[in-house]
């Protein structure tokens, strides 16, 4: 059953296991942070370790602030309703087959919009009385959008844009949205390009504290003219509930927890950032960014704010984006291409989405720079630049498990002839360090490798005629006949009770 709010899902992690409350109070100003990122290491060293809830946070008497709410596996499974010993490879299968049945909003009055609790428009608008952390040393600003949906309309039709841009406080009612000019071609910045163009006001709607599946879609790399509120739709198998906004005429979701109604001016800018990022390194210096006049806060009773972590892996964006981008790449590879023999695609979330794994039964020779340049030129690939690094492999591989493919890697891929590397392929990732700023501002464009790890197709026709070119691997546990099997499998029942 799909979960009506956030409250809803905090419920369920406190009912697993797997929500924190701190009780102690804890300071905005970097402890929050510091709390997050040690459970998050924690987590990493694999010790299961919680969400976190802080109740008591200095200068905010009753202000509460939720996060690393994706910092697992466990917790991404819980938020598409699933069991939490779900696996990777299964969340990447629910994820595509729900996306591609997307259910369309429905509508709910203002009564019923527990978003609407608390109205608060004029001089009653002040950011700073949610308790909004600084996350890490270095960063310019507080950021109160870190895990929310920035919810624009085309202004040249009605397609309406849900994506996760991190959001600064400037003042009261002001706020920095990091739409980059540089990264044009994700849909934000598609957007806002238009309307100033036209020199026209942008309205703008930051919606925080929802379902789960409301952060998931916002960071999900959906192609241009997608709904994501039907993809979180579809994810939730239930329609989003949505209500007007005050001062705008967006749509803006009915059981938020807090909701940001406000337009960026067409050329107006502030110096925004920096801001330790996902990727373990500040992105970049501080640069002008478009700036949010709100005109409106709206907010259940008692708020609940809602933020992630960003650093080094793993922080809430690489369990959640790992599996979106898994599943969109999969579906592209598959149901947009039809590439024959695709079986699994997982992007390793360790390497920041750069490292995507492919399974197949190859049907063709070159069928590793065919799934390599596919994905270059797919939004994950040309768009944000994910995916530099594509590692091929057969379809007796896990590529969700890393000790297989590095297997896989060693002894299926004989480097000099089965690595290609691709200079300037497009799509370079703004934040990745390993080119030079100056140089990925100005190029705009990253390299590509393609590692074909996986036996080469003319081995496998040459084995279908000869029956003996392929070692097949040998000391597979399938590869036992079934009674030695059984017997092993009663010996060390016996022997360890497992
Ligand atoms: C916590 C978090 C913060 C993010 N902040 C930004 C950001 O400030 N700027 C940006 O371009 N992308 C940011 N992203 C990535 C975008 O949300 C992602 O590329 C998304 O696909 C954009 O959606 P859109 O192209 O539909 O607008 C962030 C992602 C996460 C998880
Ligand atoms: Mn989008």
């Amino acid at each position: 059953m799909a979960y009506k709010d956030m409250r809803e899902f905090l419920q369920k992690l406190e009912a697993e296991g797997e929500l924190l409350h701190v009780k102690q109070q804890v300071d905005w100003k970097l402890e929050m942070g510091a709390v997050s990122r040690r459970l998050c290491d924690l987590e990493t060293k694999g010790i299961n370790s919680p969400a976190v809830i802080f109740d008591n946070i200095k200068d905010y008497p009753g202000g509460r602030f939720f996060t690393n709410s994706m910092c697992s596996f466990r917790r991404y499974a819980l938020a598409l309703g699933l069991d939490k010993d779900t696996t990777p490879a299964e969340l990447v299968h629910v994820f595509q087959d729900r996306i591609n049945n997307p259910i369309p909003p429905v509508e709910v009055s203002r009564d019923k919009a527990p978003c609407k609790e608390n109205i608060l428009t004029g001089d009653d608008i002040d950011l700073t009385k949610f308790p909004v952390p600084i996350w890490h040393e270095f960063d310019g600003h507080r950021y109160i959008g870190t895990f929310h949906a920035a919810i624009m309309r085309d202004r040249n039709g009605p397609w309406v844009n849900w994506g996760m841009y991190r959001a600064c406080i400037h003042d009261k009612n002001t706020m920095g949205l990091n739409i980059p000019a540089a990264i044009e071609m994700k849909n934000g910045p598609l957007i806002h390009r238009d309307y100033v163009a036209k020199e026209e006001r942008m309205p703008v709607v930051l919606a925080m504290g929802d379902c789960p599946t409301l952060p998931i879609v916002a960071a999900g790399m959906f192609p241009v003219g997608c709904s994501e509120v039907e993809m979180a739709g579809g994810l939730r198998q239930a329609p989003y509930e949505l209500v007007k906004a005050e001062t705008c005429d967006l749509m803006v979701p009915a059981n938020a927890e807090i909701i940001i109604e406000g337009y960026i001016e067409p050329h107006e800018v502030k110096m925004e950032g920096p801001f330790g990022e996902y990727t373990g390194y500040y992105g970049g210096r501080e640069a002008p960014k478009p700036v949010i006049h709100v005109t409106c806060v709206t907010h259940r009773n008692d708020p609940i704010l809602i933020g992630s972590q960003e650093g080094v892996p793993f922080v809430d964006d690489h369990y959640m984006c790992a599996i979106s981008m898994s599943a969109l790449a999969r579906n592209h590879l598959i149901n947009t291409l039809n590439i024959p023999g695709v079986k699994d695609v997982y992007f390793h979330p360790a390497a920041n989405w750069n490292f995507c794994v492919v399974s197949m039964t190859k049907t063709f020779d070159g069928a590793a720079n065919t799934i390599a340049h596919a994905l270059w030129s797919s939004k994950i690939g040309y768009q944000a630049g994910y995916a530099d690094w594509i590692i091929v492999v057969d379809d007796d591989v896990d590529p969700s498990d890393i000790n297989q493919v590095l297997w896989s890697l060693v002894t299926r891929c004989n480097p000099y002839d089965d690595i290609h590397m691709v200079q300037r392929k497009g799509g370079v990732n703004v934040l990745n360090p390993n080119i030079h700023f100056e140089e990925r501002m100005k190029m705009r464009s990253a390299s590509g490798i393609c590692i074909d790890a996986a036996w080469p197709w003319a081995w496998r026709a040459e084995e279908m005629r000869t029956g003996n070119q392929v070692i097949p691997p040998t000391s597979n546990w399938e590869d036992w006949p079934e009674h030695i099997r059984e017997r092993a499998l009663e010996i060390v029942q016996k022997e360890l009770g497992k």
